[in-house]
């Protein structure tokens, strides 16, 4: 099963960052439904809903990839045979992958304004859509500085580092901590999202916070490139954005017997420390969130 597989590479990071996570965990949903064994359409949609389930699980605090199997679960109920559900899930995955393309081209063209020659970009974690942004700015041949941080504990951050340096943008690659030390030397942040709640937090990669209080506090811009996808629906219904846990010995192999470890892979950013949100709708604010949540009501 093509859903297992893939939810483990997605579980273990192999596949990390909200887009290839929602884009890889629909391909391998469509894949199961082609090649299905089921005979009947209720044995078809009781296996298509463990393998949604199967996918979701394997990172809890990801709606992009939610809002597409939620949506792949609500094609099949019209549908009155195996052949035809069939066809429905691989029309409903293939266009959701190809918004989420569209989105970032989108988000790409506004964000690239943002950037000007002589700036100092700041970025955390590893978001394809804030690479997709520096890298456009690069062929625009904008003259700008990236400062990263390596983004404990699984340093996606090295993804990032390499990915800018590669394509000739200069990079200064720092520990987490050192955020608040180089901030006054940052024109703006940048970071990508998992997830944006009704309320207009940003969920993002542990340590985004903190980043965004430095920057309150250096008076930095903070912005966040994100396509609407990750809206969480849920958080309009009350249910709050689930974080994240991951195993303890990402931080510690074997720490000390009484030392407990907790290594959440995201934190919320209040919108209060948010200037702007760059989506494939525009530049918004992060208080738009719940009113794009409300338009998209049919999720
Ligand atoms: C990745 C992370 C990224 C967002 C956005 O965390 O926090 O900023 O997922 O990425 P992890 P993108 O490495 O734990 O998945 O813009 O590519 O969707």
């Amino acid at each position: 099963m093509k859903s297992v597989v893939v939810s483990k590479r997605i579980k273990s990071l192999e596949i990390q960052g909200a887009r290839n996570i929602a884009r890889e965990g629909l391909a391998a949903l469509a894949y199961d439904a082609k090649t299905t064994k089921a005979k009947t359409l209720s044995a078809f949609k009781k296996e298509l809903k463990k393998n949604s389930e199967v996918l979701a699980k394997a990172r809890p605090t990801e709606p992009a990839l939610r809002n597409g199997l939620a949506i792949v679960q609500k094609v099949v109920l019209v549908e009155n045979n195996v052949d035809s559900a069939k066809e429905a899930v691989l029309e409903a995955t293939s266009q959701y992958n190809k918004g989420m393309q569209k989105a970032k081209e989108k988000i790409v063209d506004v964000g690239v304004k943002r950037i000007k020659s002589g700036m100092t970009i700041f970025t955390h974690c590893h978001s394809s859509t804030v690479t997709g942004i520096l890298l456009a700015a690069k062929k625009k041949k904008i003259k700008f500085n990236v400062i990263n941080t390596e983004t404990r504990p699984r340093y996606q951050g090295r993804i990032t580092a390499k990915e800018l340096s590669n394509a000739g943008i200069p990079v200064t690659h720092v520990v987490d901590s050192a955020a608040r030390r180089l901030m006054n030397d940052a024109d703006l942040v940048l970071v990508g999202a998992d997830a944006v709640t009704a309320d207009g937090s940003l969920v993002n990669k542990i340590g985004t916070s903190l980043i965004a209080l430095a920057a309150h506090e250096a008076r930095t811009e903070f912005a966040c490139a994100c396509e609407t996808y990750k809206f969480d629906p849920l958080t309009l219904t009350g249910q709050y954005e689930p974080i994240e846990n991951r195993s303890t010995k990402e931080v510690w192999i074997k720490p000390p017997k009484k030392v407990k470890i907790l290594n959440p892979a995201f934190d919320f950013t209040p919108p209060e420390y948010i200037n702007y949100i760059i989506t494939e709708e525009g530049i918004i604010t992060p208080y738009e969130a719940a009113h794009i949540l409300r338009e998209r009501a049919r999720w």
